[in-house]
């Protein structure tokens, strides 16, 4: 029987900057309840949740204090188990984000289980994601203590098999309480080289990036928690090849059901650092796609996304956000909702929401972002060439809180926003979701095809015009049915064949019928046999 996360649409809510009902100025979980109806009317099935669980909030959440208690300005373990029920009451499924390679240095394991984290008399020469050295000094144990990401972040030490035992019963309790699955927090880091040998240029990732031993712990995973649920599973992996995705999600393996990779998202920068931009050549983003379309078909499974809260937005990002935003929001939707795969939308990407740009480091609160600029700072680079990678690239691109309405702060809030609005809600925004035309009615469309067209999910990815500068063109196929997926990533018009069959979507009013496909700019057309 086919899983039901294979015609599944997710939308991802990230609670810091989605409702706030207290007038505190931080989203809560009674304001995601008050949205659901919005979340329903979009035609999503499953909504992700990132973290809401206690932390002193050094990386917004993603640092956990205790993971059976909610977050004090999210609300309480009431609000979210009214929150779970609401969902399910409107056939919405909820998955918690789960971030289970590291805790906050103030989760009580740290002191009262020190043999739960990773300690080294000496550090090696390991950078942090977060900027500077991954080891930390901790006066108490004498010693130092591994973080890949913050130093407020060490990382859990996996081959201690009680610390494990303890995560799975944890695990299981959220479970039980209904949830729906999880999206496991770069889950692919969880086993390290024990050796921790130097490493070159200090980039640490060949040593704990799909370890040694992750396959035997996700397995071990599967086989004590996951396999006795029917949910869905999503593993954040970085540094992930299509071979590697195979591994993890080919049902025989029984680990995990998806996973998401960033190989299309690391084309827009030079080497390592996503800090030094580069022109997208849509060559490059085709022949990515194509390789992970054809490598899961049939073996394993692909996750689909544009957008999350640690990427600029889409439409700023290889759209047009300024005069074709519109077109370009929906082309991007367009292109990215046909493929085999599930799909996820970020909050905010069915309206199109841009990027910002605020004047000064100040106005940002990532610590990604902060300390990077610290560092290029430190080391004699003048702010006025740090901030456009920021404007271009930093996480608070997408954690700008939600653009509700025209009213004050978006409608996001009474209070005062944690992090500033971008000021374009005046004209972005959700009230405006009803208007013929919308970004918003067009994802709605993607979504209804998807629940409606067998061919989506299941069949073959051929790509077309494969040197094509400017042209995003696939065929989808079944025995019954067949796609043509055309989008134009540029602003200029571009000429290609027409493609068979009927027109069954298009981001532009008039369509001509002629021999040939003029596509506008931005254009995308898709045409459907069956
Ligand atoms: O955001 C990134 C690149 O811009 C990554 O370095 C990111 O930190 C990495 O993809 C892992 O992300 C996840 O774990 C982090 C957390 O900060 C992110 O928000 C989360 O999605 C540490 O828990």
């Amino acid at each position: 029987m086919e899983k039901w996360w294979k015609r599944a649409v997710v939308y991802q809510v990230y609670p810091r900057s989605f409702m706030d009902t207290d007038g505190d100025g931080i989203g809560d979980l009674n304001g995601i309840t008050e949205k659901l109806d919005y979340i329903a009317e979009l035609g999503a099935d499953v909504i992700w949740l990132s973290p809401v669980y206690d932390s002193p909030n050094d990386d917004n959440g993603y640092d956990i204090r205790d993971y059976q208690s909610i977050m004090t300005e999210f609300g309480t373990m009431e609000d979210f188990d009214r929150l779970l029920a609401e969902a399910h009451a409107r056939g919405l499924k909820l998955i918690m984000d789960l971030v289970i390679n590291h805790t906050s240095d103030e989760h009580e394991w740290f002191r009262t289980k020190p043999e739960y984290y990773i300690w080294r008399d000496k550090p090696n020469n390991w950078q942090s994601f977060f900027s500077g050295t991954a080891w930390a000094y901790d006066e108490v144990q004498k010693g130092y203590y591994l973080h890949l990401f913050s130093k407020k972040q060490p990382d859990l030490n996996w081959e201690n098999e009680e610390m494990r035992e303890e995560l799975y019963t944890m695990m299981r309790w959220w479970l039980d309480k209904g949830v729906d699955g999880f999206r496991m927090d770069v889950i692919n880091m969880i086993s390290k080289d024990p050796a921790f040998p130097e490493a070159k240029d200090g980039d640490g990732n060949p040593h704990f990036l799909n370890g040694p031993e992750i396959h035997r712990y996700l397995r071990e995973m599967n086989d004590r928690v996951l396999s006795h649920y029917d949910i869905v599973t999503v593993g954040e992996m970085p540094g992930t090849s299509p071979e590697h995705a195979r591994a993890y999600t080919r049902e025989e393996n029984k680990e995990l059901n998806m996973i998401f990779t960033f190989e299309h998202m690391e084309l827009d920068q030079t080497a390592r650092e996503k800090w030094n931009l580069k022109k997208l050549d849509l060559r490059e983003l085709k022949a990515n796609m194509e390789k992970w379309q054809h490598a899961l078909h049939e073996e394993g499974w692909n996750s689909l996304y544009w957008n999350n809260h640690d990427q600029p937005r889409i439409v700023s990002r290889f759209g047009n956000d300024g005069e074709y935003r519109v077109e370009s929001a929906k082309m991007l939707g367009a292109c990215l909702h046909f493929m085999q795969g599930t799909p996820y939308i970020y909050q905010g990407e069915e309206l199109g929401m841009t990027n910002v740009k605020f004047d000064s480091i100040e106005e940002y609160e990532d610590i990604e972002t902060r300390n990077m600029y610290s560092e290029k700072l430190a080391k004699g680079i003048p702010p006025e060439k740090i901030m456009p990678a920021i404007w271009a690239k930093g996480r608070d691109n997408a954690r700008t809180p939600m653009q509700w309405s025209n009213e004050p702060n978006a409608g996001f809030t009474k209070g005062t926003p944690w992090l500033k609005v971008n000021p374009s809600y005046p004209k972005i925004n959700a009230a405006c979701r009803n208007e013929e035309g919308s970004i918003f009615s067009f994802y709605q469309s993607l979504i209804r095809l998807r629940k409606k067209l067998e061919v989506i999910t299941n069949g073959t990815f051929t790509l077309l015009h494969r040197e094509h500068p400017a042209i995003f063109a696939y065929e989808r196929e079944t025995k019954a049915e067949k796609i043509t997926v055309c989008c134009n990533f540029s602003n200029q018009h571009q000429l290609i064949a027409r493609p068979n069959g009927k027109l069954l979507l298009s981001n532009y009013k008039e369509v001509e019928e002629q021999p040939d496909l003029f596509l506008r700019p931005y254009e995308t057309a898709v045409f459907y046999s069956g």
